[in-house]
């Protein structure tokens, strides 16, 4: 029985190593429980984060065997009864040239890609459009700037009220903690500029399929970017501890067509008392 258990366990960390290695297999656009990967990336920075998260694992799961191998050669073969007399060497110039020149060559080629893939996050390209998310104690507020700077607040739905909201709203599996009353409508294929800032205290806006994590800050205005490849519907949570109600204040994303959006548009416009849009303030950006 004990032993199951104990295999059980080595087989699971066998699977996160493998999951890890391979993080693209994972196929969720939310947490799941037990998962060791990341979550499907659908915009070319996470794929990129994702590349360059395996390129690092193989690299340290090398230097890591490298040193085991180093070090039980060691053990073995200068154990006090193999070598009752050590040597005296304490200099090795060749040696010590190559343990100082190797470990800054991989360095390098870590450092390369790490600074390419961290320009390509932090510049925002030409933005096609704005959405602003403004942090709270304990829910998320967005503005549409370029759209006639409608806006609406976005909590999230108690555990209570989950399986309503699911049947009024045609969800399938709703997912607990994560599901939001209203949710940030964005196009597919479009590059939208995120204005992320706070009310009170810091909050952080992150979607993991989108690879964006961004600090809310009061006072301060930071922005970040993304293009969604895919239609679909993609969750995070506010990502700095901002008070007791932190982990309940989820982001809720549906990257839908550009007619879809159009449409939504134009019914958020009528809510909120303003003309429909005119194609002139399509463009700002
Ligand atoms: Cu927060």
């Amino acid at each position: 029985m004990r032993f199951n258990k104990i295999l059980s366990a080595i087989s699971s960390i066998g699977a996160g190593l493998f999951c890890g290695l391979f993080a693209t297999s994972a196929s969720a656009t939310f947490a799941e429980p037990w998962q060791t990967g990341f979550q499907t990336a659908v915009t070319e920075v996470m794929e990129d984060i994702t590349d360059f998260h395996n390129l690092l694992l193989v690299i340290i799961t090398l230097i890591t065997i490298f040193v085991l191998v180093l070090l039980v050669y060691t053990m073995w073969r200068f154990s006090a009864k193999r070598n009752p007399v050590p040597s005296k060497t304490t200099h090795h110039a060749m040696l010590e040239m190559v343990w100082t020149i190797v470990p800054v060559i991989i360095l390098v080629v870590i450092a390369v890609p790490s600074f390419k893939l961290l320009y390509k996050a932090d510049v925002v390209p030409k933005a096609d459009m704005t959405v602003k998310a403004i942090g709270n104690q304990w829910y998320w507020q967005y503005e549409y700037p370029d759209h006639g700077n409608f806006g609406f607040a976005s909590n999230m739905i108690q555990d209570a009220d989950l399986a309503k909201f699911a049947k009024e709203n045609n969800i399938k599996n709703p997912k607990r903690l994560l599901e939001t009353d209203t949710e940030v409508v964005v196009p597919v294929n479009t590059t939208v500029r995120v204005q992320v800032t706070a009310n009170d205290v810091l909050h952080a806006w992150a979607i993991p399929a989108f690879g964006v994590k961004i600090d809310g800050v009061p006072g301060r205005l930071n922005q970040t970017w993304f293009n969604a490849k895919k239609e679909g519907t993609y969750y995070g949570q506010c990502s700095e501890l901002c008070g007791v109600n932190h982990g309940f204040m989820p982001i809720k994303v549906k990257v839908v067509s550009k007619a879809a959006f159009d449409a939504w548009v134009t019914a958020q416009r009528k809510a909120a008392g303003l003309a429909p849009m005119t194609s002139e303030r399509r463009d700002v950006g």
